[in-house]
């Protein structure tokens, strides 16, 4: 229920209504206050994390000034809004992000110094909210900055886990997971108790005739828990916008807990069942790219796109429009297939509730909705069987029976008597149980399909999707290509280099558009700032090598050179073949004389990322990176030359550390595995240069950086099936240096071989699915050219400025401007007067 304050007493209203610091001063008093008061803390008895908690509230009651006017502009706006529906949020840290946004951050340094703390120790108090598993979640992290600094009206809908991605430690050179419980502190969500929705699980369906004599389906019975919303401020930079993300939080409907067993005496019950109806928000799956089937992974599935559905349709019957004006009131962007459901549910809710015919209602959801695939590996594509969504959902897995129905007689009309062509196309898949292929559902549930980088939309056009492309049409199929925030991933993560690079473009427009950067190139012969820009890098090693011995205890020569590959553990991403790579390099190390050794730049090899709890080989190639660092660090005969490095528990905010460190990065996976990849464009961005295959965005990359600033090898996509049938059909040969290498694992130089066996033998024995040995020449080789560019440092920095000054195209801006105009159809809303000033700091 709205209540609206009558026009007599607005002005008081006006008048006490909340303004935000805007000096230091105010700073400092607000600060100040909300450690004495909202929490509570006796004065000059202040620790860090108080002081954190203080600046973060006070820079949190300025953010929520702009929010409510952003929603309330945005309300009145009679205009399409995008949603854009994600599992995963890999949000990092807001704080620093939102110091940058509202534009207060010197004020708030100085202020903090004043009272006695230092803002870098302040903002690392921060928990990172890490949502997400990897690229996904991030993307989707960096697309909401992005729409909001562009002025859209887009919302955010995800899940509130009560625990995102595990914490990773290290012991003993093994992974181990411990739980993130990361909400005891969070300033920066406000719980909407008033904004819950009922949700419906198993039951069973019925048909009753209503009113009008029609048959309408009926789901009753089963079990019913509520989802309250959890609203997360998205700030955008250079604007005033505010928009947001809701997170839903599953809790016992009141109605159960509260009355039926509880006031039957069954306390015990009661709270069981409070507890199997949090445990659908408890904790995010901490799969890449892997896909388990797990019921409760459907649940939470349901439970998202239920209550995201119910929101979106009840904020457009605000408007009292009629239903075929939905699609252009509306764009709803699926990433990758895990809201599929909202498709079905869109449906439900139009035809069962709102009493729309079939077809009128299936117009309407295919002109709604988008999606973006992520990736072409089988492991990874969800498949639901049948009876286990026949249990929770009946009446939407006769929906989509019905859909099928009718898009197969639709192909069948089409391509008659190709049954072959039915059977591959079919939603079902006539397996024993039958499988719900939700790729599908998603692209005959859609109006566009893309994916996220040229190479790979072109493979889902000829693998995947190739049948669809014959039925639709190529037209459906787009490419958008991965972008990510310059805010964070430069101006926040490499705060001295962004003004750097401010000085010479003359201000910080480049952060709003990236292609600005363009400009720098007419500096490759500007001393000064060459000098600069190589300090910077330099001071960004030091940093980071001293964060590796506070954590690790190992000291690394911030003058090496830097090598780091930092992702998830996954065979297809290739640690392994960096950490062979890494053998190879110590062997040739050890044979080499004393002359030899001098003319070979020191290397530090750097390794960071966690493996899913139950993905074996991905732990066993931790515990080689680690046992392999054991040993090389400990080597006295080789010292400086070489070191081996893993750092724990990678997320956002070392990435933050790790990006602007790196003079190489990784980006290595077997061709065609990786669809895009984002850290590429990361580490690019601030300066380093990428080895990489021809895999992923890497591809366009080298387009725009010019294919002299980056270290390309390995064999190409369109080779790979080749490549694999010939390990299985001709002779094996393993590669002679990598057969060096497995003689010094085997021969126990990394501690008990037995632990490595089943990684070597995926290799020699089991087909080398992923190319390590085809690639493993080509690998070193190119490595070897990496050592020899290094030595000229001149030549070394005019590459790395050459990139950085060509990355445009990958800002995330970019992206929201390409699914506004080819998928959403959707415009900015400028604040008033397109106002868009607002200070930089
Ligand atoms: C991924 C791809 O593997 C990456 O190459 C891509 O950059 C990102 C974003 O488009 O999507 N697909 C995918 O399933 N994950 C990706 O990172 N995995 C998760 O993060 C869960």
């Amino acid at each position: 229920v709205e209540s609206s304050i009558p026009e007599g007493q607005r002005a008081a209203w006006r008048k006490h209504s909340a303004q935000g610091f805007t000096t230091k001063e105010q700073f400092e008093d607000e600060a100040v206050r909300h450690i004495e008061t909202t929490l509570a803390r006796s004065l000059f008895n202040c620790d860090e994390l108080a002081a954190y908690s203080g600046t973060a509230l006070a820079f949190r009651d300025r953010l929520v000034i702009e929010w409510n006017r952003t929603q309330q502009r945005q309300s009145f706006a009679d205009q399409k809004r995008v949603y854009y529906l994600s599992l995963e949020f890999l949000m990092g840290r807001a704080m620093d992000n939102a110091m940058l946004n509202v534009g207060m951050k010197d004020a708030a340094r100085a202020g903090l110094n004043e009272l006695g703390f230092n803002m870098e120790d302040v903002i690392s108090q921060e928990h990172d909210a890490a949502l997400g598993n990897g690229g996904l979640g991030r993307l989707a992290a960096c697309f909401l900055d992005s729409m909001a600094t562009m002025n859209f009206p887009a919302w955010g809908y995800g899940l509130r886990y009560r625990y995102g991605i595990f914490k990773q430690e290290i012991v003993d050179g093994f992974q181990v997971e411990v739980p993130d419980y990361w909400l005891d502190f969070n300033p920066w969500e406000f719980p909407r108790h008033d904004v819950t929705v009922d949700i419906q699980f198993y039951g069973y369906v019925s048909r009753k005739t209503d009113e009008n004599g029609k048959s309408v389906a009926v789901w009753e019975g089963g079990e019913i828990v509520d989802a309250v919303a959890f609203d997360v401020p998205i700030p955008g930079y250079g604007t005033p916008t505010t928009n947001n993300l809701r997170l839903w939080s599953s809790q016992a409907s009141k109605g159960e807990f509260d009355f039926q067993k509880f006031n039957s005496g069954n306390y015990e019950g009661s709270v069981a069942d409070q507890q199997r109806a949090e445990t659908i928000s408890a904790v995010l799956y901490p799969n890449e790219n892997f896909e388990t089937g797990k019921e409760l992974r459907l649940k939470q599935q349901y439970f998202w796109c239920a209550a995201s559905l119910f929101d979106i349709v009840r904020r457009f019957k605000k408007g009292k429009k009629a239903w075929s004006t939905f699609p252009e009131n509306v764009a709803i962007q699926l990433n990758d297939t895990h809201p599929t459901l909202a498709i079905v549910e869109l449906q439900r809710i139009l035809v069962d509730l709102e009493g729309l015919g079939w077809d009128e209602a299936w117009n309407i959801v295919i002109n709604t909705f988008g999606y973006t695939n992520h990736t072409v590996m089988p492991e990874a594509l969800e498949k639901w069987s049948v009876p286990l969504m026949q249990n929770l959902l009946p009446r939407h897995l006769q929906i989509v029976y019905e859909v099928n129905a009718r898009f197969l007689q639709m192909v069948e009309k089409k391509f008659p008597k190709d049954r072959d062509l039915l059977t591959r196309v079919s939603i079902i898949e006539e397996t024993q149980p039958k499988m719900v292929r939700m790729a599908h559902l998603a692209t005959i549930g859609s109006h566009k399909v893309n994916g996220v980088a040229e190479l790979h939309s072109d493979l889902i056009r000829t693998t995947i999707f190739k049948d669809f492309v014959t039925i639709y049409g190529p037209d459906k199929f787009t490419n958008v290509t991965n972008g990510i925030t310059p805010r964070r991933w430069l101006h926040q993560a490499n705060p001295r280099l962004s003004e750097l690079i401010a000085s010479k473009l003359g201000g910080y427009d480049f952060l709003t558009d990236l292609t600005k950067l363009n400009k720098l190139e007419t500096f490759l012969d500007d001393k000064a700032f060459k000098k600069e820009w190589q300090e910077i890098k330099y001071a960004n090693k030091v940093r980071l090598a001293q964060y590796i011995q506070k954590t690790t205890g190992v000291s690394v020569n911030p003058k090496a050179l830097f090598d780091i590959q930092v992702k998830r553990i996954h065979e297809y991403k290739r640690q392994q073949l960096n950490i062979l790579g890494v053998i190879h390099r110590y062997l040739t190390i050890k044979a080499m004389s004393p002359e030899e050794r001098k003319k070979l730049a020191p290397r530090v090899s750097i390794f960071g990322g966690k493996a899913a709890p139950g993905y074996w080989m991905a732990k066993t190639i931790i515990h080689l990176v680690c046992a392999v660092g054991e040993v090389v660090n400990k080597d006295k005969d080789v010292g400086d030359l070489l070191k081996v490095v893993y750092v724990e528990d990678y997320n956002v905010s070392k990435a933050e550390i790790l990006t602007p460190a790196s003079d190489i990065s990784e980006h290595i996976s077997t061709a065609g595995t990786e669809a895009s990849g984002t850290s590429n464009m990361k580490f690019v961005l601030n300066g380093g240069l990428v080895i990489g295959t021809c895999d992923g965005a890497n591809i366009e990359i080298t387009r725009e950086i010019g294919d002299s600033n980056i270290f390309l090898f390995g064999n190409l996509a369109e080779d790979v099936e080749d490549l694999r049938h010939a390990h299985h059909y001709g002779s094996f040969q393993l590669d002679p240096d990598l057969a060096k290498v497995f003689s010094a694992i085997k021969s126990g130089t990394f501690g008990d071989a037995g632990r490595f066996a089943a990684l070597c033998d995926s290799i020699t024995d089991h087909g080398d699915y992923y190319l390590v040995s085809d690639d493993f020449a080509s690998y070193i080789q190119t490595h070897g050219l990496i050592d020899e560019a290094f030595k000229d440092q001149d030549a070394w920095l005019e590459k790395c400025i050459t990139s950085v000054s060509r990355m445009g195209f990958f800002s995330s801006d970019r992206c929201i401007d390409q699914y506004a105009e080819e998928i959403w159809n959707a415009e900015p809303l400028p604040p008033d007067g397109g106002a868009n000033g607002k200070a930089n700091g």
